[in-house]
């Protein structure tokens, strides 16, 4: 049967961000979608300025209880984009909402740096939300500001990527590490697996050029195959290839189409890959 799962992330009205990208991906995974916002803005932060930003967790407490009244319950919680007061709530809801995985991308950070409003606190914070996940999805820069590390974001090696997944899942409990941002060649980007004791990787072409929103790409991408029932590196494999074929489509187009990738464009593709 269909499966429904939480998603808790921001409303960016523009940009191709969070719940604007989570929704359609996770409908074209063929999974129901309920949201919990958790804030609202005119636009995403990086790129823009002047954003409008409506921080939504008075709103958590009264949705939670309505919710229970209702007996409502989901297959699976995946948050994103959230905010530190949202925490507790969100506990609350793995613990009496949730039948199924609890998820988490830890947005707060790329490229070495924390996005607009995040910082160490939040960081520690966000590592303990994290606590006993069955799966983290950080980029680099993530998985190091969770362990309060310094990151490095080149010449490493796949000892330095390893010793990383387990410290994360060794200090955080977390069934699943899928690290992203992962090069060990000019020419390749991709992702580290760690589960159940084994490292897989799983590498495609590095398109020099960055793009916003991609992340949540990746992670609404992994969750909707992830509950489709794919396995964990299966689920990132298809995640990499839908994420590397929208920016494709969009590397032409980059100057008049600065915010985000044509990942609409390439649901076809999506759903290709996961009647693979
Ligand atoms: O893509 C991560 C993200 C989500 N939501 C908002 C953001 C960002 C990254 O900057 O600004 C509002």
């Amino acid at each position: 049967m269909q499966k429904r799962i939480l998603t808790i992330q921001d409303a960016s009205c523009v940009g191709q961000c969070s719940l604007t990208v989570a929704l359609p991906v996770l409908s074209a995974c063929g999974v129901e979608a309920s949201v919990l916002p958790s804030a609202l803005l005119s636009t995403h932060t990086s790129g823009f300025t002047g954003f409008t930003v409506l921080d939504l967790s008075d709103e958590f407490p009264k949705i939670i209880e309505h919710w229970k009244k209702e007996g409502i319950t989901f297959d699976g919680v995946y948050t994103g984009y959230i905010l530190e007061k949202q925490m507790g709530y969100i506990d609350t809801i793995c613990r009496e909402l949730n039948r199924g995985p609890k998820i988490i991308d830890p947005v707060m950070a790329d490229h070495g740096s924390f996005y607009y409003g995040f910082d160490e606190k939040f960081a520690a914070k966000m590592a303990d939300l994290c606590r006993g996940a069955d799966v983290i999805l950080p980029n680099l820069t993530e998985a190091a500001f969770l362990l309060g590390e310094e990151c490095r974001l080149s010449g490493y090696d796949r000892e330095y990527i390893e010793g990383l997944c387990r410290r994360l899942k060794d200090t955080l409990d977390v069934g699943c590490v899928i690290l992203t941002g992962v090069s060990f060649a000019d020419d390749e980007l991709g992702v580290c697996v760690f589960e159940n004791g084994t490292f897989h990787y799983y590498f495609s072409e590095k398109i020099a050029r960055n793009f916003h929103g991609t992340g949540d790409i990746y992670s609404s991408t992994f969750v909707g195959a992830y509950m489709r029932g794919k396995s964990a590196f299966d689920a990132a494999k298809i995640a990499v290839d839908y994420t590397v074929q929208a920016i494709k489509l969009t590397v032409d187009h980059a100057d008049i189409h600065p915010y985000g990738v044509f990942f609409e464009s390439a649901v076809p593709y999506l759903v290709e890959l996961l009647n693979e």
